[in-house]
């Protein structure tokens, strides 16, 4: 049976991949595996259906059969266990490559988001000009980390897996992007991550509900 995912019926990011149904499209993607997609609405989204998939009211959620998951990370850990591409066989090398899935959605986006609900949220508050520099210096701490360690590498832990997959996702979010011109091997990294056929079909995908919904 082909899993089905939900994602925004009205593409609030224009067709840009941003929202967090793209890493889902991306790893069925990588590892080869058909999927549908059921688009839901704002309003859907937050009625009882959409909540017995996700008690949150978001999108991406994952059912096959009577498994039901939310959390586009475990949506993504759960496609990378189930279908070879996605994760190495040895076990060190799989639970570093999970590492590396944990650092992306924690450590690494945790700045990140913080700094893009500053933008969208507190633009009015009097204190925002000041706060920002603050949260500007966290994202940068945190790329020149993730920097200092890809080091000229294609990817972070030997072949691309699902914490490149996730990271790379993660850096292209908008309150991060602009600062990868000061860091040119992280810039180089997304590049490649978005290069690869999987990601182009998945962003394919996700542009034409944008594009047919027009909204
Ligand atoms: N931690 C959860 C996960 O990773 O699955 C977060 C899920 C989440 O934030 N979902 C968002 C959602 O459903 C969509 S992706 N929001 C509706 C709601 O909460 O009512 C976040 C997002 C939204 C919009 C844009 N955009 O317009 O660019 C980008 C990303």
């Amino acid at each position: 049976m082909k899993p089905t995912i939900t994602a925004f019926k009205q593409s609030p990011d224009r067709g840009r991949g941003l929202a967090r149904d793209m890493g889902v499209r991306w790893a069925f993607e990588e590892v080869g595996e058909p999927y549908d997609v059921q688009l839901v609405s704002f309003a859907e989204m937050k009625e009882p259906a959409h909540r017995g998939r996700n008690p949150f009211g978001q999108i991406p959620t994952y059912q096959e059969g009577t498994l039901t998951l939310f959390e586009s990370g475990a949506i993504v850990l759960h496609i990378a266990e189930r279908f070879q591409g996605l994760l190495p066989d040895d076990c060190e090398e799989r639970a570093r490559a999970i590492t590396w899935m944990f650092a992306a959605l924690t450590t690494v986006q945790q700045p990140i988001v913080e700094r893009e609900a500053a933008i969208l949220m507190e633009r009015d508050q009097p204190w925002h000009e000041e706060r920002l520099p603050l949260l500007d210096e966290r994202v940068r701490t945190r790329l020149e980390q993730l920097s200092s360690r890809l080091g000229e590498a294609d990817w972070l832990d030997g072949e691309f897996s699902a914490g490149d997959l996730l990271m790379i996702n993660v850096l292209r979010r908008p309150a991060a992007s602009p600062f990868l011109t000061d860091y040119p091997n992280l810039a180089a990294y997304v590049a490649r991550g978005e290069a690869r056929p999987a990601f182009q079909r998945a962003f394919a995908a996700q542009l034409a509900v944008f594009e047919h919904s027009g909204a």
